[in-house]
């Protein structure tokens, strides 16, 4: 090796093990008790373990950015109770018939074009459907194969899937597909009626068996309590496999939904959420999912920068970037570029690996005692394993 590629080296080497940390062990044996103790921590003590345990799998200036595309909007028969695209809800969102393969693809290029690594199609739909959608899922499998040919990671948010069309999914390219359990076992019922938590799950269980990556999370400020956000984690962070990603949106108030009415009291007490509630959220999911890119996902309209600074601190690793969500807005593309350049952040590139970026070059390098009597006071069991994982 060249003498000044070994000094580069040894230099880099000395600036990560002061950032410091060994790899942490992926636990699926949480018991919710552990989580809401993580979830209770004083603020400033679980930002700051939530941002050593990001450093064990992921680079920290790293934040993948997205974007999101709805490929059929509105009219969906199902009634969840946050949703502009529930035909149960008299919203401004009007019924439109799915996009054309063309208009998705050229929308993707300049997503790609602008610096997102990954393009997310939504359709307001309960399910794929057997007979009746299956011209529209024909025109999906285009979509995704398209997307997927740009370079870009796909992922699909389409309502429940069966486990053949999971498996035409996956053949087609798709990388990810997005099905939230959005809040407790316990709390679900209040926020959806047309179907289960179970039924949910068994969404998620034909995409893992499909081997498509699982994006799986939820909504803060539905009204839920705090053990409703620790009832969700504990969910996913028990599930057999940890979902590759946890969204966490923070309600977007739609006028019209039975969630949106501002400045009155709607039926369940529904409030978009703090910074400071989403950053407990985020840091939580974070230390109990560590290998998991987390998405500060819908609702950043509502938090400044120094608030989403923090989200990324505790843990977030993803954003969706333009201007426009499904039917709600987010932040202008300037404000994003502006918000990078001022956090010195870079995006991530596409299926770029986890658990190389950093614990590869530092474990073993920091034997500090002080680092590891502070993982060791976490409730995470550490070890020295350099485990690799392609994500997406
Ligand atoms: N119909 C599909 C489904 O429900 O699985 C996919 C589309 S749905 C709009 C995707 C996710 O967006 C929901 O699961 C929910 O978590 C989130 N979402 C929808 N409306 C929202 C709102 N008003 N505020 C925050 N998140 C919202
Ligand atoms: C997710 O958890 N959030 C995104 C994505 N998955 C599909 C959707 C947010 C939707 C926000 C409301 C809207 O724009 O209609
Ligand atoms: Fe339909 Fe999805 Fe909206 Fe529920 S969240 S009403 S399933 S589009």
């Amino acid at each position: 090796m060249h003498i000044s590629t070994r000094i580069r080296l040894a230099k880099s080497r000395v600036r990560l093990s002061s950032l410091s940390t060994k790899a942490v062990v992926v636990r699926n044996d949480w018991t919710k008790q552990e989580i809401q103790n993580i979830y209770d921590l004083p603020f400033m003590e679980l930002v700051h373990r939530a941002a050593a345990v990001h450093r064990t799998y992921f680079d920290p200036s790293e934040v993948q950015r997205c974007t999101l595309l709805s490929i059929k909007t509105g009219g969906c028969v199902e009634d969840c109770k946050y949703c502009s695209q529930s035909s149960r809800h008299k919203t401004a969102v009007k019924a439109t018939p799915t996009l054309k393969l063309e208009e998705v693809l050229e929308r993707a290029t300049k997503a790609r074009e602008a610096g997102s690594t990954r393009f997310c199609m939504g359709a307001a739909w309960r399910d794929v459907g057997e007979m009746k959608d299956r011209k529209a899922f024909a025109s999906v499998l285009q979509m995704v194969k398209g997307v997927r040919s740009l370079g870009m990671e796909v992922c699909c948010t389409l309502g429940m899937l069966t486990a053949d069309q999971a498996v035409q999914l996956k053949e087609a390219g798709l990388t990810a597909y997005n099905h939230n359990l959005d809040t407790s076992r316990e709390f679900y019922p209040e926020i959806v009626t047309t179907r289960t938590y179970d039924e949910r799950l068994k969404t998620l269980s034909n995409v893992r068996a499909a081997g498509i990556n699982v994006c799986s999370g939820g909504i803060l400020g539905l009204g839920e309590k705090e053990n409703d956000r620790v009832g969700l984690l504990y969910t996913l962070a028990t599930l057999e496999s940890h979902p590759e990603s946890v969204p966490i949106n923070a309600l977007v108030q739609v006028a019209g939904t039975p969630l949106g009415d501002k400045g009155k009291e709607n039926e369940l007490g529904a409030n978009p959420p703090t910074a400071t509630e989403m950053t407990r959220m985020i840091a939580t999911a974070r230390i109990v999912m560590p290998k998991t890119i987390v998405r500060l996902s819908a609702g950043r309209m509502s938090y400044s920068m120094s608030e989403q600074a923090l989200m990324f601190m505790a843990g977030a690793n993803s954003i969706f970037y333009g201007e426009q969500l499904l039917t709600t807005p987010n932040p202008q593309v300037a404000m994003d570029n502006e918000l990078f350049k001022a956090l010195g952040l870079k995006g991530k590139e596409p299926f770029s690996p986890i658990g190389s970026s950093m614990t590869e070059r530092i474990v073993n390098d920091d034997n500090s005692s002080s680092h590891n009597m502070m993982m060791d006071s976490m409730a995470v069991r550490i070890d020295h394993s350099k485990s690799k994982r392609a994500v997406a």
